[in-house]
């Protein structure tokens, strides 16, 4: 038998979908937030909090938990509504998001919001928290692991290669960074942007295993984290190669979304498309 059968896969693809539900009806009724983003993080997010992540959500701050970061803050939604569907906080309370007193911030806030192990939103700074809890989990001779998603955009922010360089030098094998390469970033293509490419080899030569995958493919992300857990004396980077907006076919590949909310019209078509309720 397969080591992800397909029926773990099959869990996978239902929770993702109401995940997308979960962020699209929040984005939606805040009137604001991030849908191209948080849409193709989904399905990474997905496979971590419901196969990867060794956490308990009856106690977030347990020692010896695995953390994920997300470092590209903004796609935020998709991270609540994993941490609601697997018990962190109430699923209703998703609806709060973006609103005053709040647990759930536009931004995730550590101090706030029950299983957000990093503030981040400020692009470019999760990579170095990871590293210094990775750093910890050695010092400490603790078992955990630390995932750190970070966009392609954000790539572009310097300090993404000073803390690349750093984990490797330290041989963070506890480490896995997640690029969530969607090719987009906040106004256009990152080609226009700031070429990435050949951003596998720079990872290499950053002193990294790298692996390259569909993101959107639940057989090859769990196949991925198996292997970036095999991976001893480097850290292991993902690079996932996604559709921002995916899911929603008139946000898949529309720069327009990256920090949009969906008027009425636009919100009940992606609920159809979701298969859920408006
Ligand atoms: C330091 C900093 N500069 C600029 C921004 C504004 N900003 C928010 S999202 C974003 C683009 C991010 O692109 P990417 O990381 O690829 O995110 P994705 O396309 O996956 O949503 C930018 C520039 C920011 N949040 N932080």
């Amino acid at each position: 038998m397969p080591k992800h059968s397909r029926e773990l896969i099959g869990k996978l693809e239902y929770e993702a979908l109401k995940i997308r539900r979960h962020l699209i009806r929040m984005i939606y009724q805040a009137g604001s937030g991030h849908p191209g983003g948080s849409l193709s993080a989904t399905d990474v997010i997905t496979a971590l909090y419901f196969h990867v992540l060794n956490v308990d959500p009856k106690d977030p701050s347990w020692v010896d938990r695995d953390r994920f970061v997300l470092s590209k803050g903004h796609a935020c939604p998709a991270w609540y509504a994993a941490l609601a569907e697997t018990g962190f906080f109430p699923i209703e309370e998703l609806d709060t998001l973006r609103k005053i007193g709040s647990r759930l911030q536009g931004h995730p806030d550590m101090r706030k919001t029950p299983g957000v192990e990093a503030s981040t939103g400020s692009e470019g700074q999760g990579l170095s928290n990871g590293i210094g809890m990775a750093l910890a989990a050695k010092l400490d001779r603790r078992s955990y692991r630390i995932y750190v998603m970070v966009g392609d955009g954000e790539n572009d922010c310097g300090q993404t290669w000073e803390a690349a360089m750093s984990a490797s030098f330290y041989k963070l094998d506890n480490l896995c960074a997640i690029v969530d390469r969607n090719l987009m970033q906040l106004d256009g293509p990152t080609k226009h942007i700031m070429s990435l490419e050949p951003l596998a080899d720079k990872w290499k030569a950053f002193g990294w295993k790298v692996l390259e995958i569909d993101g959107h493919d639940f057989t090859e992300i769990l196949k991925a984290f198996d292997k970036a857990e095999s991976v001893k004396g480097k850290p292991t980077v993902i690079i996932a190669r996604t559709l921002k907006g995916k899911g929603v076919s008139f946000m898949e590949g529309a720069v327009g979304f990256h920090g949009k909310a969906p008027n009425e019209e636009e919100y009940e078509q992606a609920m159809t498309e979701l298969g859920g309720e408006p």
